[in-house]
């Protein structure tokens, strides 16, 4: 059965109606980053450019570094973005656009997030460089797809959910072991929590007060046998449980820009970013 106009909305020239992309303009492997500023700050490493594309926030560059041809795309901030990115990049290679069936061999992406992110422990500083394992959403997306937990994966929603005495159950997610592997060695393994903002949602009183005012503190605290909360950020969550219900690989390098226990803001954190960007090209041109 075909997929209707009004639920795979397409552009004049055929292309996906956010991302405005035809198939021909993204490689199999993805840098996403929030900012669209942080795209041409990769993209200026590429040996050439062939795609520029720029629609909303979400603006595409397609070149090759060394060789390899890689896409990198803005998605601007929060997982109801990234749902609009992953769907649409899926569609791009599940689905096809003409006729508007979904393809028989569905192709897998390997998706990487370069984001800023606030630690949640005194012992993971300002400067560094950390690849999230599980993500925890607190985020609402996950209300509306029939994602499914692990067992280990609900233990940790069930009691992030007590300990913060939510009205709902958050949802935990593994990221890909094998770009963790591959793009985090020598990196800090962590566990993310994605909020659905970035004042009161990660304890940041400005005007308003906080429901609880205890919240980062319990982010801190929270723990489970091992299992602690790292750092924080707007998007992780949603890209790993897309990512797994969809088929890609995914995987979140956060560079720890501000630390919310000791206070402190990395005072170099545009080289916090740009060190992970070329450690991350480096690594990606290596692996197949
Ligand atoms: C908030 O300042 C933004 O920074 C982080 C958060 O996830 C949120 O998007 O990521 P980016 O630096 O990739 O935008
Ligand atoms: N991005 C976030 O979402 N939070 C921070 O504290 C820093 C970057």
């Amino acid at each position: 059965m075909p997929i209707a106009e009004s639920e795979l909305i397409l552009n004049a020239d055929g292309s996906v109606y956010h991302l405005n992309l035809l198939p021909e303009h993204i490689s199999d492997t993805i840098i996403t980053v929030g900012d669209p500023e942080r795209v041409p700050r990769i993209s200026k490493y590429f040996d050439s450019i062939e795609v520029e594309i720029a629609k909303r926030e979400f603006v595409t560059h397609t070149g090759y570094y060394k060789g390899k041809r890689l896409t990198v795309l803005s998605t601007g901030m929060g997982t109801d973005n990234v749902e609009i990115v992953m769907n649409e990049l899926d569609a791009l290679v599940n689905i096809d656009l003409v006729s508007r069936e979904v393809t028989d061999d569905p192709i897998s992406l390997k998706i990487i997030r370069i984001g800023t992110s606030g630690s949640l422990q005194e012992s993971i500083p300002v400067g560094s460089h950390l690849v999230t394992e599980y993500a925890i959403g607190l985020d609402p997306l996950m209300q509306f797809y029939p994602f499914v937990q692990t067992g280990y994966e609900n233990t940790i929603s069930s009691a992030l959910q007590e300990s913060l005495q939510l009205g709902y159950q958050p949802y935990c997610v593994k990221g890909s072991d094998i770009l963790r592997e591959q793009l985090g060695k020598d990196l800090i393994t962590g566990n993310t929590l994605t909020c659905p903002g970035f004042y009161a949602p990660q304890g940041r009183v400005l005007r308003l007060e906080l429901k609880d005012a205890d919240l980062v503190t319990n982010f801190n605290r929270f723990k489970v046998d091992d299992f602690w909360l790292t750092n924080f950020e707007m998007e992780t969550a949603g890209y790993y449980a897309l990512g797994v219900m969809l088929g890609h690989e995914v995987v979140s390098l956060n560079a720890i820009v501000v630390n919310r226990i000791t206070k402190q803001f990395d005072p170099n954190a545009e080289q916090t970013v740009e060190n992970l960007i070329t450690k991350t090209l480096d690594r990606l041109v290596a692996i197949s």
